[in-house]
């Protein structure tokens, strides 16, 4: 199952024909860097490259009025003045001879995308396209786009297929007020947007792009808006509000499809969106999102002007699709004020839809007016001369997206004897005796009452741990006969040997020694049905949760909201998640935390469980090859007392971990 890459050079086929300062930074150039990024860094071939079609009028219809169908199908005879003339009764949008034909090939090429993905064909995949579509709405062009592709393309699946919920996320720095406006009271898309809104002074200017907007009627909930008040956002920003708003909400509503307005106006040196988060932040937005909808993701092209970033951000999504590890979320601070106020707008907002937010902090009436009119002279900061804007904004440096390489060897196995090595995984054993020195340490640490073949065993994790280190080896899982053993040795060498973070995700009541934890070299995180007798510390934090990891939404918030952010700020060069004997956690569950683990470390994860446990290897391998979890199904409220149990714990931690926040 591949990943789908749908692109036709017809699509750059027009261009503003007169001077409009609003419409200039939208050019052919920018499909042609984009492609041409994807076709140099040799992804282009590595995908499943689809033709475009052409939408047709009903297609149009599922969004649009027939008499803006009409209006827009003249346009292809217009003379120059009548073109101008056409654009006037629309806001920052331009009209050409051509652009018809071009729209009606991007929404084509849209559903030709969902099509594919829908039927099995490819898992997820990726449409090139311009005209963008999130701002077009039921009649009026707006914001370059013409027809809303990614509102129409859900619109189409629900009729088509019968897809009961689409989760739409528009990641593009401007508002999708189209999308918002088709959806606004149907509970079965949930719709997504972050923008940039400064108190609305930024385009569209719309009361209704604020965060106390949240749908309508049966739609209540399923709108969310966050407003950036501020330019600059950062990685952490947009990790932050993944972590504490979207990702929590979209699990409990378990999509059946994820379509993403990708927009790359949000990342750096965007002269619309003026961010500052980098191109390999869309790396994990993406890989955040693959676990959803049994993996099924459609990303659409929506805005993006500095072209060099464009070019950049377009190919970490593609890598992301493709299953090729993300690069270290390296230096995360925590959100900045005006993020974290957004961030608890919006969950507060939205706590009386969803159960995940039930705990959220609650805002006062009062207090949500004034957050949301701010006063006028408080953003009256350096009010620089456009000019001057744009040329620091040109003047804008970032370092280029690290290579990302997917290691010779994807995913290694250490197996008893006799224990067949599942498909596309590469059986792992020590190509010599292992090595005297190693072993006598051993013994020395951690096995003085155990047998040869342990030694054996043991050995071998050090020497796969040496080539994950090595970049050979991207992945690995073990079964062994104590994993708590197994664990403290792998841990032990990792730090010291390798002087590495190891992030150590425990899971079940199995007993684990924890040691040396308080130097920072290891983060340890323990889920468990037993309070624990560790004490709790910056570096070793023991997660009691009544029900233990057999309730899916509890367990699965907890990951969310808790061990994802965790594990971002601490930034391992090593993840060891450990089973311990039973778990009680679905192999369902446990192949969403595997997968979303893998954002971490380059990916670096080796899973460690008991020998017996033989039924487990085929569904962590699975994840562990970058195959997509199964969707867990919309899930219930979590059990009350494990709910204010992460709470407590995180209002306990965030002095320390600062991606923990979620208040002011
Ligand atoms: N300073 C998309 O990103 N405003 N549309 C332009 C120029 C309109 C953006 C103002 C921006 C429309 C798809
Ligand atoms: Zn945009």
């Amino acid at each position: 199952m591949g990943t789908a890459l749908i692109y036709d050079e017809e699509m750059t086929r027009y261009k503003l024909l007169w001077v409009d300062p609003a419409c200039k930074i939208e050019v052919p150039e920018r499909l042609v860097v984009s492609y041409g990024a994807l076709v140099e860094n040799g992804l282009a071939d590595r995908c499943v490259s689809i033709p475009v079609r052409e939408a047709t009028d009903a297609d149009i219809l599922l969004v649009h009025s027939e008499e803006y169908l009409e209006a827009v199908k003249k346009t292809p005879y217009m003379t120059l003045e009548e073109l101008k003339e056409f654009t006037l009764q629309y806001g920052d949008v331009y009209f050409h001879p051509n652009i018809y034909h071009c729209a009606k090939l991007a929404l084509g090429a849209t559903l030709q995308l969902v099509d594919n993905v829908m039927t099995g064909k490819v898992r997820n995949g990726l449409a090139l396209v311009r005209p963008p579509g999130h701002h077009s709405m039921r009649s009026a062009a707006s914001g370059f786009c013409i027809f809303n592709n990614v509102a129409i393309a859900a619109q189409y699946v629900k009729q088509k297929y019968g897809v009961k919920r689409v989760l739409i996320v528009d990641w593009d720095i401007h508002h999708g007020q189209g999308v918002q406006y088709s959806f606004e009271d149907d509970p079965s898309v949930l719709y997504f947007s972050w923008h940039r809104y400064e108190h609305q002074k930024f385009w569209p200017n719309l009361r209704e792009s604020d965060f106390d907007v949240v749908g309508k009627e049966k739609g209540a909930g399923s709108t969310i808006n966050v407003p950036w008040n501020k330019v600059k956002m950062q990685n952490s920003d947009y990790l932050s509000i993944f972590f504490h708003v979207l990702l929590p909400v979209a699990y409990e509503f378990s999509p059946d499809l994820v379509l993403v307005c990708a927009g790359f106006d949000s990342a750096i040196g965007d002269p619309e969106g003026e961010m500052c988060a980098t191109p390999d932040i869309f790396a994990h937005l993406t890989h955040l999102l693959m676990n959803l909808a049994g993996g099924k993701l459609c990303a659409v092209l929506e805005g993006g002007y500095n072209l060099k970033s464009l070019a950049q951000s377009v190919c970490q999504t593609v890598h992301s699709l493709l299953g090729d590890p993300a690069p270290r979320p390296a230096n995360l601070e925590g959100p900045c004020n005006s993020a974290l106020e957004s961030l608890q707008c919006v969950r507060s907002a939205h706590r009386k839809y969803w159960s995940c937010l039930k705990h959220a902090a609650d805002l006062p009436t009062s207090d949500i007016s004034t957050k949301r009119i701010k006063l006028a002279e408080d953003e009256e900061e350096e009010k620089l001369d456009e000019v001057e804007k744009e040329k620091l904004i040109a003047a804008m440096v970032w370092p280029q997206p690290v290579k990302r390489v997917t290691p010779p060897t994807r995913t290694a196995v250490v197996l008893p004897d006799g224990v067949a090595c599942p498909d596309r995984c590469k059986h792992f054993s020590l190509s010599e005796d292992p090595d005297p020195l190693v072993v006598q340490k051993l013994r020395e640490n951690f096995i003085k009452d155990a047998d040869d073949k342990d030694a054996v065993t043991l050995s071998s994790l050090i020497a796969l741990v040496d080539k994950m280190e090595k970049n050979e080896i991207c992945s690995g899982l073990a079964l062994v006969r104590d994993v708590s053993m197994a664990m403290r040795c792998v841990a032990q060498h990792a730090t010291t040997a390798l002087s590495n973070r190891v992030l150590v995700v425990c899971v079940g009541d199995g007993i684990v020694p924890h040691r040396g934890t308080d130097d920072g070299k290891t983060l340890v995180v323990h889920f468990s049905s037993k309070e624990s007798e560790e004490q709790e510390c910056k570096y070793l934090i023991p997660v009691c949760l009544k029900k233990g990891c057999s309730d899916a939404s509890g367990f699965i918030q907890a990951v969310l909201g808790l061990l994802l952010p965790l594990g971002y700020e601490y930034d391992p060069s090593l993840v060891l998640l450990v089973q311990t004997p039973g778990s009680g956690i679905c192999d369902s569950v446990w192949q969403q935390l595997t997968g979303l683990l893998q954002g971490l470390a380059q990916g670096h994860i080796l899973v460690l469980m008991q020998e017996d446990e033989r039924t487990c290897i085929d569904p962590t391998c699975s994840s562990l090859l970058g195959d997509a979890a199964p969707s867990l199904g919309q899930l219930h409220a979590a059990p009350p007392e494990d709910v204010e149990a992460v709470e407590n714990l995180r209002q306990r931690l965030k002095a320390d971990w600062k991606l923990l926040q979620t208040t002011e």
